[in-house]
């Protein structure tokens, strides 16, 4: 298995060595290790006592791996070199042979009539490895290099474009920047130049993680990965699908609207006015968030929204340390405590120009306590600026419920963990951006301006959403065999079109693996969690903005500077894993479900003015 430091603390995996009492390979117990011997009179099988002495040991033990690996990672994602690949290859094999072999342990005590609190951690015990490994002599390190490996092939990625070697952000620039279509698709094909050699290692790397799963008494990686919501696995596909239905309209009218406008500008032979939108138009390297095409499809005849964010930001003269003390002052402002002085002397916050690096942005925390560090390659612009905020949400949640006990320090679920910093981040609101000293007291958009602020908003979070879903719903059927490797190409673009209606610019070569090219399947990070936070942080907002007092829009609203709200936020974060979500949820939010209709409620003006836009338009791609 891998050990997924990133994003969330090493506990999220279930790992942590202790104190140098089982922190080397020799010590640990074999995968296939027995069951520990019952104590009292065998017939009447393990008894709670034992359980309890096991879940003690295990957290332990996980602790102290966690701790000893966590280092071995970070020097590998700052520093990719042969040498520290082999390192993090070999430190997450130990690690997914101790999480495995506990798992397996645990099973003992399936039939044992457990307290509440010891059902739960054996629980998270058996299903909280990302990628699992079987118990077969080599399959850890074999599993370990191959996922190793994908993420450092992702890291160094770069594609020679008009005779220079581009590097994923020099790339995303063009994306982000350049409206010629030649260019654009140039640029978009060759980033997934870096890909095809992945395919094989991948192909491998989930059959031997099924395997790994099926051990653990799972049918597939799949079922596996959705057993981690404290609901049967089928009844949180359910949810999915519920989730969806309430917010698909939305994204069906901004897709129409969005490809209407992109008609206009580029015309019926680069983008027709009907069917799917051609992914590579649309601002962004995977589609995902549109807002970089904004001038493109700024409301014509309304008012704009008065500045620029990134124009902002850089004619202020912020610096990317600026920008993250900027993002925890936020967060102090809410009561807080400021980041430790560790944190920015370990931060990765820039791409160090002599070495190369996984730039993708993560938070961690290196002991589980009070070392916690982001790493980034960030820019001087309105995007990171964002960005800043979402990983500092990680940092100030893993810091909340570091006090817990080891196999609940990490998020009630993994979306809660996503959602923090972009929950705190909608509260950048225009006169919060003027309290700061970002904009002029003159530069703050009257409420006809509100349609255009809230277009801008939808282009990052209402595009996001079918794309969130078809990540993981390419890996599910992928991981439960419904796919095979010789259609994981034409699969995932199958789901591209179905829920996001985007086509590929040209036809894909025959040895092409475009899901390769998105950080999250080389990296082996689960993506449900971020279509759960983009539904969620909206709850968090209109909660957060009720308990305030406010009775605006939900777009104007911002908690910047209220401690009531920051401390009720910090207890729920507090609670980490130590109860079953939806009672989590509901210390904040008062309801115990993940409900569309906050973010339905936030965009609603802009869905009312949407629907009248594409008025005589023929909406849809099918
Ligand atoms: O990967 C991330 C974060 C780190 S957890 C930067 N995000 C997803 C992505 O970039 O694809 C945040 C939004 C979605
Ligand atoms: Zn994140």
């Amino acid at each position: 298995m891998k050990i997924r430091l990133t994003q969330v603390s090493a506990s999220v995996l279930g790992l942590a060595l202790l104190s140098g009492c089982v922190n080397k390979a020799e010590d640990l117990p074999p995968a296939e290790a027995p069951p520990p011997p019952p104590i009292a009179d065998a017939d009447d099988g393990p008894t709670v006592a034992e359980a309890e002495a096991f879940i003690e040991r295990a957290e332990a033990e996980l602790a102290a791996m966690s701790k000893e690996i966590s280092p071995i990672f970070w020097e590998q994602a700052t520093n990719i070199t042969d040498e520290t690949n082999a390192a993090a290859a070999e430190a997450g094999a130990r690690a997914t042979k101790l999480s495995v072999s506990l798992a397996n342990q645990s099973k003992t005590f399936n039939e044992v009539d457990l307290p509440a609190e010891l059902a739960r951690k054996m629980q998270r015990l058996q299903s909280g490895i990302t990628i699992p490994a079987p118990s077969a002599e080599g399959a850890a390190e074999e599993l370990s290099e191959i996922t190793t490996g994908l993420e450092a092939t992702y890291g160094t990625g770069s594609f020679t474009y008009k005779g220079e070697e581009l590097n994923l952000d020099q790339l995303s620039t063009i994306i982000e920047t350049s409206r010629d279509p030649d260019e654009l698709k140039a640029v978009w094909e060759g980033w997934r130049t870096i890909s095809p050699p992945m395919l094989v290692d991948y192909a491998r790397m989930v059959a031997i993680a099924n395997e790994g799963a099926n051990e653990l008494g799972y049918d597939n990686l799949k079922t596996m990965w959705l057993s981690t919501y404290d609901m049967p696995p089928e009844e949180m596909a359910d949810e999915v699908d519920r989730l969806w239905q309430q917010v698909s309209p939305l994204y069906e009218e901004l897709h129409c609207y969005v490809r209407g406008e992109l008609n206009d500008y580029y015309g019926d032979e680069i983008q027709p006015a009907t069917g799917p939108i051609r992914a590579d138009l649309l601002g962004n390297m995977w589609s995902q968030s549109w807002s970089n095409i904004y001038p493109l499809v700024e409301p014509e005849g309304l008012p704009g929204q008065g500045y620029n964010l990134s124009e902002e930001l850089v004619d202020a003269g912020y610096d990317p340390i600026r920008m993250v003390e900027t993002g925890e002052a936020f967060f102090t402002s809410l009561g807080f405590d400021p980041l430790p002085e560790t944190f920015w002397e370990r931060s990765m916050i820039v791409r160090p120009e002599d070495r190369e690096v996984v730039c993708h942005a993560s938070a961690w925390n290196l002991d589980d306590e009070e070392d916690v560090r982001i790493k980034m390659c960030t820019e001087v612009n309105a995007e990171d600026f964002y960005t800043v905020h979402h990983e500092l949400g990680h940092n100030f949640y893993q810091r909340a419920y570091k006090d817990a006990d080891y196999l609940y320090k990490t998020g009630a679920h993994d979306g809660f963990h996503e959602a923090v910093g972009d929950f705190i981040a909608l509260s950048i609101t225009p006169v919060y951006l003027e309290k700061i000293g970002l904009i002029s007291d003159a530069q703050i958009p009257g409420e006809d301006a509100d349609i255009a602020l809230l277009l801008n908003t939808s282009l990052d979070k209402i595009a996001f959403l079918p794309f969130a879903l078809t990540v993981d719903s390419w890996r599910w059927d992928v991981l439960d065999g419904t796919t095979e490797p010789e259609d994981y190409n034409r699969h995932w673009w199958a789901l591209r079109t179905k829920y996001q209606g985007i086509v590929p610019p040209g036809p894909r070569p025959e040895n092409a693996f475009d899901p390769g090219a998105k950080y999250h399947i080389p990296g082996n990070t689960p993506y449900l969690r971020y279509f759960l936070s983009y539904i969620m942080q909206f709850q968090f907002h209109k909660a957060a903005c009720e308990q305030a007092g406010w009775d605006g829009p939900l777009h104007r609203c911002s908690i910047y500077g209220n401690e009531e709200v920051g401390k009720r936020f910090e207890a729920m974060l507090a609670m980490g894993a130590s109860e079953p979500w939806p009672d989590v949820l509901e210390t904040f939010t008062g309801t115990r479900e993940m409900d569309g209709s906050a973010i339905v409620e936030y965009f609603d003006p802009l869905i009312t003015w949407l629907e009248d836009e594409n008025e005589g338009r023929s909406c849809g791609w099918n």
